[in-house]
């Protein structure tokens, strides 16, 4: 299979206006489930004569044009997974027709649909996946985002056993039928791509509620999820009502349909989608409530669902012109999930967070065998671009674009690209064009962000002359060839930057020595700036504050400024990112066996340590993530070569006794001063000192003391945080209290997303592989299931290095049999599992060579083109 190319864009010489789809299900073999479409074409290119539609593993039963039988057309099987069948119709005798109404009849496999792309069965229900080519599953069309089309969709099934019968838009005409059947029609007025069609059928609980809109309008909101659970959606309901409200205040947009729904199912590929009117989510991302989801996840699902609304404008109203524009959706999207959540939880926590994501693994994804721009060129399968790099790297380009031109411009931008777009599918272009237009800021050359991948490291030089009273500071900006990509430019970079003076106070309103104010946003834009900054005392600088830009930052900081700046700094986020650094100081001089030198750093950071707990109670939950020594998954991707995992968490397991050995009676001290909690809520206050206590008890019985304060915080727990917390305690620091592990078993018996987080939990502390594989022995493991398999292999792969780079191989070697067992079914499942292997380019060589052979095995194998790509650009 050839390779596609973003150069090779051609827009359609035909548009779909109008389709209209009757879908008839049925389960027996005699009579399979059945599609028939009505499209109705317009001519968009004078002379064009002829077109192709996308089709797969689909079976052509009838084919009329305007109304008459239609012979001229041909099934052309393309070789890939699956049977590709598009189907080539020629309608040059239709010359004299601009508009035409094809019919077409196809028989669609829902029963034994493994991919969960298309429409499947999850469990007992019917529902749909069309992002990014899952359409074409399900009828011949343009499967294209670029094609937007009016939809009315018509559902017959069993009664009994499909009682709801859902799609997009409104609901229009419902009736029983004969043989036990009902049908439903459903009408989308917003012209959408096929991408954003849903369709879900089955029995289920729902939640009803109502928004009204701040133009008056009552909308009715639904959301659904399988019998039994219907009183764990209402902290969903409310993340959904805090949404809609939140992006009028804050976007001034607002919800454009009577009803919004949405429904959660048990097997799905991601988190959710965001189908117009009918979010269809994996049920792990909506379902939860105190006693089945810990504060966490609450947060994920709060998240969630404001992501795929806030899609309402930003992709569905205003979509992508083709899949390389992917990021204009969605790092767009999670640009205004992470401002809502800051929003309406806490924007430093939620600052740390993202940055987390990028530092920890979009970095490695930027360095390694995958890198790609958040715009890629070249895509084999569609589905490997939905990346931490297009997302989250996405949203720090938008997040670059507001630092540069400010909140204010960035609406005036957003209301411009919604005047000039709104109902259209654009660019990347089209939208940076819209914020350089209303803000009056160039952009041009800013634009380079959106082509050219790799990480920017910045270095920071600083030297004070006394005698001249001149603080020199230079930075220097470089990005390394990549995997894709060997020529690379200097990019803009704004960063923020902080001057502190040796009492630790911030000095504002200096100038350079002819003159200049020194603003606290330094633009960075060519290769290297240098400033000569005039003060009469020496200064120590902080940059990229608050992560301004996604760079990696090089300053050459003694032990005792990367201390001074953790205890001083007025920004929290350079606290915390300067603790961070401290952290990998701790671990640098313990790794390179340097006893002096770890005795010094190590000593510097438990007098931090000190500091901060002592500060613990004016912001729980900002301390509470200060108090955690750097764990080994964040210090592996600080590492460009020469990683040796197993060191790394031996020198994590080593600081955190010499902590509750050092600091374990202030922590009990402070653990008994702990406010109460209070009956739940779900805030930030609350989730805080949740999280403090755990991290308290984690150094007060880290030597297997006071484990009757575990067996409390379980047995008075009145949530399912302190309940797992507990449970996580006893394993991790081994207080053999097994009776708190029987209880949560036998409570949560059933419930398949709790013991999720319990098998997570049991991988992550695994000693050996076996332990890892008799996970699947639990009652409710489903091998075919993503979001069993996945809460084993990624806490294995991401948290248990001992297991996972065990050097007899057992680790690596168990990740890839489950990346080929699955890619036989689910490719999309199973390219998830080889990115799991794809960090040993930065593995010492006795890892690396585990790792390399077991890619090696794969490329042998018989691979769908989602593994495949994955598996070869990393033996390139
Ligand atoms: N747009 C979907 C992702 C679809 C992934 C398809 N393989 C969810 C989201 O980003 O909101
Ligand atoms: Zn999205």
């Amino acid at each position: 299979n050839k390779p596609m190319l973003r150069a090779d864009y051609r827009p359609l010489d035909f548009q779909i206006v109008d389709t209209y789809l009757d879908f008839n299900f049925d389960s027996k073999a005699e009579f399979p489930s059945t599609v028939r479409s009505k499209l109705t074409f317009k001519r968009l290119t004078p002379g064009a004569t002829s077109f192709v539609l996308d089709g797969q593993d689909l079976q052509l039963l009838k084919l009329r044009v305007n109304g008459l039988a239609w012979d001229d057309y041909k099934l052309e099987n393309l070789p890939g997974e699956g049977k590709f069948q598009n189907l080539t119709l020629d309608i040059s005798k239709l010359d004299d027709q601009d508009n035409f109404v094809v019919e077409i009849e196809n028989t669609l496999e829902v029963e034994n649909n493994k991919l969960l792309s298309g429409i499947y069965k999850a469990g007992e229900h019917i529902c749909s996946q069309c992002e990014s080519k899952g359409f074409r599953l399900i009828t011949y069309y343009f499967d294209r985002p670029d094609n937007l089309s009016v939809f009315t969709v018509k559902i017959t099934a069993d009664k009994a056993k499909y009682p709801y019968l859902l799609s997009n838009g409104n609901p229009v005409e419902s009736g029983d039928l004969a043989e036990g059947k009902h049908f439903a029609v459903w009408h989308d007025p917003f012209p959408k791509p096929s991408y954003l069609f849903a369709l879900v059928a089955g029995e289920f609980d729902v939640l009803e509620d109502q928004f009204v809109t701040k133009s008056g309008r009552k909308v009715d909101l639904k959301i659904f999820a399988e019998v039994g659970k219907g009183h764990q959606l209402h902290f969903a309901m409310s993340s959904l009502k805090r949404s809609m409200k939140w992006d009028e205040d804050r976007f001034d947009l607002e919800y454009d349909l009577d009803l919004f729904m949405i429904v959660a199912v048990s097997f799905f590929n991601m988190g959710a989608m965001e189908n117009k009117g009918l979010n269809i989510f994996n049920e792990s991302a909506l379902v939860g409530d105190k006693d089945t989801a810990t504060d966490a996840r609450l947060k994920r699902i709060d998240k969630v669902v404001g992501h795929e609304y806030f899609h309402n404008w930003t992709g569905d109203r205003v979509t992508c012109r083709d899949w390389f524009q992917l990021t204009l959706k969605e790092g767009l999207t999670v640009f205004r999930d992470q401002e809502f959540t800051s929003d309406t939880f806490d924007r430093t926590i939620e600052r740390i967070e993202s940055v987390a994501i990028m530092q920890n693994h979009q970095f490695d994804e930027d360095r390694g065998p995958t890198s790609h721009p958040i715009r890629p060129e070249k895509v084999l399968s569609q589905d490997n671009f939905y990346t931490l790099t297009v997302y989250d790297k996405g949203s720090e380009v938008i997040r670059m674009i507001h630092t540069l031109i400010g909140e204010q411009n960035f609406q005036k931008g957003m209301k411009l690209y919604f005047e000039r777009h709104d109902g259209k599918a654009v660019t990347c272009d089209d939208f940076v064009a819209a914020m350089a237009d209303a803000s009056g800021v160039n952009l041009d050359r800013f634009k380079l962000w959106y082509s050219q991948s790799g990480t920017p490291h910045v270095t920071v030089k600083q030297h004070f002359d006394a005698e001249h009273q001149v603080l020199f500071l230079d930075l220097e900006q470089v990005t390394y060839p990549t995997h894709n990509q060997k020529e690379k430019h200097p990019l803009v970079l704004p960063l923020k930057t902080i001057f502190l003076d040796r009492e630790g106070n911030q000095v504002l309103d200096l100038k350079t020595v002819d003159g200049k104010p020194v603003e606290s946003l330094i633009v960075l834009e060519e290769a290297k700036l240098n400033l000569q900054i005039a003060t009469d005392k020496p200064l120590v600088v902080v940059t990229n504050v608050d992560f301004s830009a996604p760079v990696i930052v090089h300053q050459d900081r003694s032990f005792e400024e990367l201390a001074f700046v953790a205890q001083h700094i007025p920004n929290e986020y350079s606290r915390y990112q300067a603790i961070q650094d401290l952290n990998f100081e701790v671990y640098k001089a313990h790794l390179t066996n340097n006893p002096v030198l770890a005795g010094q750093a190590l000593g510097l950071y438990l007098n931090v340590f000190e500091t901060l707990l002592g500060k613990a109670l004016d912001n729980p939950a900002l301390y509470a993530t200060l108090l955690r020594f750097t764990t080994p998954d964040a210090v592996a991707a600080r590492f460009e070569k020469d990683l040796d995992p197993l060191a790394v968490a031996k020198v994590y397991k080593h600081v955190n006794e010499t902590l509750t050995r050092a600091h374990g009676h202030r922590a009990l001290a402070l653990y008994q001063d702990l406010p109460e909690v209070g009956a739940f809520e779900f805030n930030v206050q609350q989730a805080g000192l949740r999280d403090l206590k755990y991290v308290l008890l984690r150094l007060i019985t880290g030597e297997g003391e006071h484990k009757e304060l575990v067996r409390d915080l379980y047995t008075n727990a009145d949530n399912f945080t302190d309940r797992i917390n507990a449970l996580n305690l006893n394993l991790t620091n081994n207080l053999g209290l097994a009776e708190l592990e029987k209880e949560f078993l036998e409570r949560y018996h059933h419930e398949v997303l709790v013991l999720d987080a319990y098998q997570s939990l049991r991988a992550t502390l695994a000693k050996d592989i076996n332990e890892v594989k008799d996970l699947t022995k639990l009652h409710t493991y489903d091998a075919h299931n993503p979001n069993r398999v996945r809460a084993i292999l990624n806490p294995l792969a991401f948290y248990n290095y001992n297991v996972m780079y065990n050097l007899d191989g057992t680790g690596v070697q168990y990740i890839a049999q489950e990346a080929l067992r699955t890619d036989k079914f689910n490719p999309q499942l199973s390219s998830n599992l080889v990115n799991l292997l794809l960090k040993f380019f930065k593995l010492a060589p006795q890892y690396q060579k585990l790792v390399l052979e077991q890619l090696e095995f794969l490329a042998s194998q018989t691979l769908s083109n989602n593994a495949r790509e994955k598996v070869e650009s990393a033996l390139e």
